[in-house]
């Protein structure tokens, strides 16, 4: 019997640029995927990383007039502080340049030039310098290239070649015997169908003085491997670094590797004919995606049409863009990314099936059994049509998850959740109650029983709104459970609050200011990818004025509730230029960054706030000014010409709640 293991990686990405939604994408996914395995019972691995050798990162880093190794110290770790925000847990971060893993590039290159299947040969043809790679014929005529344009150049030098050529029978003979070794079906079709023409040998070397950024040759220090031959071997490097062979083949059969479409024969072909030329099994699986569209275009810098993943979860949270990615990408298909859709998904989905439904029956929990949940009755009729869609759909969500069909699986819950408002409406228990109290108990015990089942089954995909579901419920983790009539009876629910608000498109006020901050190169790594802030009190707010409220005017406690003050500290604050208005803070509330945008640079030197404990408005929508998004609003005292920002008399907890 084999082992109930399940190992999946992403493309670690190039470090000559921030991650986008199309990145962000593949490594939600794979989270997805991993936590669902997890859940499902498995024993999982989940890899991801950054690809940091090759020409695009050194001519990254020669433009900004820094090192090769310095440019990808820096950006590196801002791919994986992304993933944290977005609460994404790989197992591992691999770094190409790390010395783990060029080890055992140049172990297994050696192995391979050992078995004769390397030689040096002198090569002449057109490379594509984007995909960093020469060009077939072929592929030139297909991309309707001529020795004229821009994206090639010919090149003749000396080079060393894989014999990639003599494992083509192997490899079709391999990919028709496994029809889940490429899905989906028409992308194992496609493989194919390439792989009738003679499959060619792969240069995998580039001279030093081309290139020197890369992987130097075990057998000849004037080359370096970089891109493919080296960023492929990270999905075995990592385990036998770990553990050697043993550990490799713990995870190695079950590998199922997520890319785009965009690197689909590099996994499909040059990939498996490594392995095989290694002498290592192939891979268990390659999913291919496809793309988030702008305008019915693949995102790209140069056509600044990229959407960027922190700007969107500062504006919805984490959770609804996790879920929109999940449900709004049907895998295989290319899918149109807008910000108003992604708004749509959440209020349909999100804030009305599941919120409303939600918020009904803790009102309902709350007026007839002040918030304690209820003991099931017998099962009638209804409740047994309920019972057994909710097993239906585990069967299903687990089938569906195993097939790569997550938008499906999402689909088939909310569809739980729908039925179970309509058996809400369909039993009454306002009216019941007034007749049959334990009636009434029992309804609301299967619709909860309903929402915990949810709850479990939506964790993988939304875990921070799941987890503060169970909070409200009263519940400890150990009740996600797979199976029905896990809620235990007599738990004392805690009070309603909207798990998903409705949502509006929150509209951005000035992109182009936006966009110069984003460029700034010696921001610091926060102010690149956590572009957050908010008008201090004193500043006209990017966000229409609310009208002063008259003096004396008293409110309810639960207005002031609304608002929630925290203890921020000042890590980094400087001017913003041209204006002698505004400060950008950056400002740590223990388990995040924000950036705040504070109309006080006439009352403080930058340098005199660092350090220092202020209090801000932490749940304030974010707005932006002068082009940079601000993500709260610290607070002061004015007099006359005279300004004192607000802080704790006593060093405090830095994140503390203040009440
Ligand atoms: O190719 N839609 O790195 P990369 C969906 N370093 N996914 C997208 C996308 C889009 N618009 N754009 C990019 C590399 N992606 C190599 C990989 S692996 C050994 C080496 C995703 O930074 C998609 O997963 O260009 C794609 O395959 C990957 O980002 C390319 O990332």
């Amino acid at each position: 019997m084999t082992a109930n293991r399940f190992y999946v990686t992403t493309p670690i990405y190039y470090v000559n640029d921030e991650a986008h939604i199309g990145h962000a994408y593949t490594t939600t996914l794979a989270d997805v995927l991993n936590r669902y395995h997890r859940l499902f019972g498995a024993d999982t691995f989940f890899l991801t990383g950054t690809d940091e050798h090759g020409q695009k990162v050194q001519q990254a880093a020669e433009k900004r007039g820094i090192s090769p190794q310095a440019h990808c110290d820096e950006m590196a770790p801002r791919f994986a502080r992304l993933w944290q925000t977005m609460h994404i847990q790989p197992d591992d971060f691999v770094r190409t340049t790390e010395a783990r893993h060029t080890a055992i590039v140049r172990d297994v290159l050696q192995k391979i030039w050992d078995k004769d299947l390397i030689y040096a040969d002198v090569y002449k043809g057109f490379y594509e310098i984007s995909e960093e790679r020469f060009l077939t014929d072929k592929e030139m005529q297909a991309k309707g290239y001529t020795a004229e344009s821009p994206e090639v150049v010919q090149i003749e030098e000396k080079n060393y070649f894989f014999k990639m050529s003599q494992f083509q029978d192997w490899l079709i003979g391999h990919i028709e015997s496994y029809p889940e070794f490429i899905q989906p079906e028409g992308r194992r079709k496609e493989i194919l169908g390439f792989l009738k023409q003679p499959l060619g040998d792969l240069c995998i070397s580039r001279p030093k003085s081309r290139l020197s950024w890369g992987v130097e040759l075990p057998f000849d220090t004037d080359y370096v491997t970089y891109v493919w031959f080296d960023a492929l071997l990270n999905y075995v490097s990592v385990h036998l670094d770990r553990g050697g062979e043993a550990e490799l083949q713990k995870w190695w059969p079950h590998a199922v590797h997520l890319v785009g479409k965009d690197i689909l024969t590099t996994h499909a072909v040059y990939w498996p004919t490594m392995l095989k030329a290694a002498g290592y099994e192939p891979f268990q699986s390659l999913i291919a995606h496809g793309w988030w569209l702008m305008d019915n275009a693949k995102m790209s810098k140069s056509k600044g049409n990229v959407v960027k993943p922190l700007d969107l979860m500062q504006k919805y949270g984490v959770d609804a863009f996790r879920y929109f990615l999940i449900r709004d990408m049907s895998l295989g298909q290319d899918s149109q990314f807008s910000e108003q859709a992604l708004v749509e998904r959440m209020n349909s989905d999100l804030a009305n099936d599941f919120g409303n439904l939600l918020n009904r029956t803790l009102k309902l929990l709350d007026k007839y059994f002040q918030g304690v949940i209820p003991s099931p009755g017998p099962a009638g009729e209804l409740e047994q049509e309920l019972v057994t869609l909710a097993e239906q759909t585990l069967t299903d969500v687990r089938q569906l998850v195993g097939e790569y069909k997550l938008h499906t699986a999402l689909e088939t819950i909310l569809q739980l959740v729908r039925r179970a408002n309509k058996y809400l409406e369909q039993t009454a228990p306002w009216k019941l109650a007034k007749a049959d109290l334990a009636a009434a108990g029992s309804v609301l015990w299967h619709v909860l029983e309903v929402f915990r089942l949810a709850a479990t089954l939506l964790s993988p995909v939304i875990p921070g709104k799941m987890q503060a579901l169970l909070t409200q419920l009263g519940l400890s983790e150990d009740t996600l459970q797979l199976r029905w009539g896990v809620l235990p009876a007599g738990i004392q629910t805690g009070a309603a609050e909207a798990l998903f608000p409705r949502q509006e498109l929150i509209k951005q006020e000035d992109e182009t200011m936006s966009e110069t901050l984003n460029e700034t190169t010696n921001a610091s790594p926060e102010a690149k990818i956590e572009p957050t802030a908010q008008a201090a009190a004193t500043t006209a707010p990017a966000a229409p004025p609310a009208e002063d409220p008259p003096e004396n005017v008293l409110i309810d406690i639960q207005d002031f509730a609304k608002v929630q003050l925290r203890v921020a500290e000042v890590t980094f604050a400087e001017r913003v230029p041209k204006t002698d208005k505004l400060l950008r803070l950056e400002v740590s509330l223990g388990d995040e960054t924000r950036q705040i945008v504070a109309g006080i640079a006439a009352y403080y030197e930058p340098e005199a706030l660092v350090g220092k404990q202020i209090v801000i408005v932490a749940n304030l929508k974010p707005a932006k000014l002068r082009g940079i998004m601000s993500h709260g609003m610290l607070l002061a005292a004015k007099s006359g010409d005279q300004l004192s920002v607000l802080g704790p008399i006593n060093s405090v907890a830095t994140g503390a709640s203040i009440s």
